[in-house]
């Protein structure tokens, strides 16, 4: 079986957020989120969802940007490399430097095509063999620390796997505090957003009498070193995510011992080709990894519990409840969690949820076709 790629269609979509959600670089209340969906000549499609942001706050990609870099440079390359399979996609697109959201929307539409060619759910066509995904949640800051509490309830009462508090400079070792006496044995952790500076080492250290089991991102995206020195200091285990982009960077932050944990996320590290890399790479080194979230609407969350289901992905990840952020999902059934915390697998093929496309098309505000 080969791939024969025929068009590509962008549409971006606006959805808004049950309730705002906010971390240390900014607060998200509305989603502009950008769909691609490829077709190939057989009339086969495959579906993927670009998770840059509406700003460059969280890393140097917006939507604009990444609809930009799609149409203009992702599309030419394609059509020139003459892609057979899903995994030279990845190659295909390098001489793109950096933008890898962008990359990672078509490429893992790319996998979800190739998968429904060969009639596999995708999370067995990408190598998954792990059969039930485990769930936590990310809890935005909240205006107050009985606000916080209630939602970190309401969520543990659910039957969530882990909680994780996003933290910046001074609202972090009260937050943890609290939410700890209330709850001393829940699997907890703290995510950073890259706000704060080896000044801080000393707040860093007061966080490790609680017990977390990690500190996501304390410090900024490129500072391996600098997460090296912080690690040496503390007992907790950090935890990257903006500082991995590549397997390469995995491998730097290993040898240095900036981290004793990495978050992946499939559009910072561009697809599921580069996922896997990162993942068989910690995987070989009893290094845990689990899978981050971008607030991303259905598709994204299906790609989520797909890779989720490759064999390094050990601990609870971000990937949570259509309904925790959505009045109603773009794709059917909306993903939903046990009471255990858990996912169950879509057995349908590709991604596995059907895509709402009268409900998709219902919020898209603007659309542009291109032939690969
Ligand atoms: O750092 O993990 C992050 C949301 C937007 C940007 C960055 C992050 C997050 C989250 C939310 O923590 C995870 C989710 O989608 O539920
Ligand atoms: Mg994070």
């Amino acid at each position: 079986m080969r791939l024969q790629l025929e068009r590509l269609e962008l549409r971006e979509i606006e959805l808004p957020l049950k309730w705002p959600f906010e971390t240390s670089f900014g607060v998200t209340t509305h989603r502009r989120i950008l769909i691609v969906k490829v077709f190939d000549k057989s009339g086969v499609h495959g579906y993927g969802e670009c998770t840059a942001a509406e700003d460059p706050f969280f890393n140097h990609e917006t939507i604009d940007t990444a609809s930009i870099v799609i149409a203009r440079y992702v599309i030419p390359l394609l059509a020139g490399a003459d892609i057979e399979q899903a995994s030279q996609v990845n190659g295909a697109l390098a001489r793109i430097r950096g933008n890898r959201m962008a990359k990672g929307a078509v490429e893992t539409a790319v996998w979800d095509l190739e998968a429904r060619k060969l009639g596999k759910p995708l999370w067995q066509h990408i190598g998954g063999t792990r059969t039930e995904v485990s769930s936590g949640v990310s809890i935005g800051l909240q205006p107050s620390i009985e606000g916080l509490l209630e939602k970190v309830s309401k969520e543990v009462e659910s039957g969530y796997q882990r909680i994780k508090l996003k933290i910046k400079p001074g609202r972090d070792i009260s937050l943890v505090e609290a939410v700890r006496s209330r709850y001393p044995s829940i699997l907890l952790s703290v995510d950073a957003n890259a706000a704060y500076t080896l000044e801080d080492i000393e707040l860093m250290k007061q966080l490790d009498k609680f017990n977390l089991m990690m500190i996501e991102q304390p410090l900024a995206a490129g500072d391996l070193l600098d997460h090296s020195r912080l690690q040496r200091e503390l007992s907790t285990r950090i935890c990257l995510d903006e500082s991995i982009l590549t397997v390469a960077d995995a491998r730097h932050a290993l040898e240095l011992g900036s981290c004793g944990i990495i978050n992946i996320k499939l559009g910072r590290v561009g697809g599921h080709s580069e996922a896997k890399l990162i993942q068989a790479y910690c995987s070989e080194r009893s290094i845990p990894v689990w899978c981050g979230g971008m607030l991303e609407a259905g598709i994204g969350r299906a790609h989520n519990i797909a890779m989720s289901t490759l064999p390094g992905f050990t601990l609870p990840g971000d990937v949570s409840a259509s309904a925790r952020y959505w009045d109603e999902d773009i794709i059917e059934p909306p993903v939903t969690v046990s009471s255990r915390g858990t996912i169950d697998l879509p057995q349908g093929i590709g991604i596995g949820y059907e895509v709402n496309e009268r409900r998709l098309e219902s919020l898209v505000v603007k659309r542009e076709e291109c032939r690969i």
